[in-house]
């Protein structure tokens, strides 16, 4: 495959011209793991410059339009203003992440603790966060539960997933007509024996029995080592229930380090599924999240890199000659129809996303640009005082 061959080149830019990544306003904020969280420079004190900083990604990039917030780590007085804000800094808020794992009443659970009046007030900020959606514009509600049991006997397990159920239920039912409930598995942690949306299977199944407004979310980082998400992707698409993806890599659980960094190649298998599945555009409705914590790494240019991971990812996910794989994999071409798509892999597709980027107006390398944008110098003198943002883990 000739990169040089003008057609392929156009219509792989004409696609990457669509991609759109929403960036996390909590990768922005201090994180870290349960030993320590490192607090950085220039960090965040409010939603707003949470915001501003996710603006500067967009700028650099051209595809990182919308900023997901998480409540109550975004909790403003006045989220119509927040979005006001946001539209000024040429960005738009996005999915909104309910949180239902830090708070004491939650230790045995949330929407599925034994206590109803526990299970009530869990619902009752899932349906909080619908009333900020009504405000915000935002068209996603994502739900990711820690709910689950660390001993055999410690619940019981049939009886949560009732309840489940019912908390989801009560929440598909308050969305409005445009509105998504966006559901989130993990195989583990917090929890450590059951967890109550362990699988793409248990979201799968739940989001099928709620309707047609409730999708899986796919985060890269939430599978038991070795699993082989791409087709969990392919699989999804073609029943019209993948709605997101949280991207990020691992090397062992749950690590949330940049998407791409750990395994790229498996980030190329996950965007040719969906390249294949004809399902990278807006109007395909996937929202594509970026779902990180940079504990030691400085934050802004980390999200750039990781934006430029998944476009260098989808690039060569593009180039596959679509018409030589299926003509291989018909022919029973084992070998051959490997090759097609390690030849596109093995594309070094960095000069034409530069040509992109100037195509845009953009700097060919927004890394080189943010560095030289005087950006952080700029926060770092600017943010001094007030209390710094985090997860208040
Ligand atoms: C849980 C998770 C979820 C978010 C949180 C920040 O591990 O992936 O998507 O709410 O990280
Ligand atoms: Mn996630």
């Amino acid at each position: 495959m000739t990169q040089t061959d003008a057609p392929t080149r156009d219509r792989v830019k004409q696609a990457l011209r669509t991609q759109r990544i929403e960036t996390p306003s909590w990768a922005y904020a201090n994180s870290g793991t349960r030993f320590k969280v490192f607090a950085q420079e220039g960090v965040p004190r409010d939603p707003y410059e949470k915001i501003a900083d996710a603006a500067v990604v967009h700028r650099l990039t051209g595809v990182a339009p919308t900023v997901a917030l998480h409540i109550p780590w975004d909790r403003v007085d006045d989220y119509a203003d927040l979005a006001r804000y946001a539209a000024d800094q040429g960005v738009a808020l996005g999915a909104i992440n309910a949180n239902v794992f830090q708070d004491n009443d939650y230790k045995l659970g949330s929407v599925t603790n034994p206590d109803p009046g526990v299970r009530r007030k869990a619902i009752d900020h899932l349906l909080e966060c619908v009333d900020i959606m009504d405000r915000t514009g935002s068209r996603d509600l994502k739900l990711w539960f820690s709910d689950g049991t660390n001993y055999p006997g410690q619940d019981d397990i049939r009886a949560r997933q009732d309840r489940l159920a019912t908390a989801l239920r009560e929440t598909y039912d308050r969305l409005g007509d445009d509105q998504r409930l966006l559901l989130e598995y993990k195989l583990f942690e917090p929890a450590f024996y059951t967890t109550d949306v362990p699988d793409w299977g248990t979201a799968y199944a739940h989001c099928l029995e709620l309707g047609p407004k409730a999708q899986v979310v796919i985060d890269t980082g939430h599978h038991a080592p070795g699993t082989n998400i791409e087709f969990i992707v392919a699989f999804l698409l073609r029943v019209g229930k993948l709605g997101a993806f949280d991207f990020n890599s691992r090397f062992y659980a749950d690590d949330d380090l940049m998407v791409g960094a750990a395994d790229p190649f498996q980030l190329f298998r996950i965007m040719h599924e969906i390249v294949r599945g004809d399902a990278l555009g807006p109007e395909a409705g996937i929202a594509f999240m970026l779902d990180q914590c940079h504990n030691i790494e400085p934050k802004i240019p980390a999200i750039i890199r990781s934006v430029l991971n998944v476009q260098e990812a989808t690039a060569k996910a593009l180039l596959v000659d679509a018409a030589a794989l299926a003509a291989a994999q018909r022919a029973g071409d084992v070998l051959g129809a490997n090759a097609v798509l390690m030849d596109a892999y093995h594309t070094d597709v960095r000069p034409l996303l530069a040509e992109l980027r100037a195509d845009l107006g953009l700097d060919p390398d927004p890394m080189a640009a943010y560095a030289r944008s005087g950006y952080f110098e700029r926060i770092r003198a600017e943010r001094v005082g007030g209390q710094q943002a985090g997860w208040g883990a």
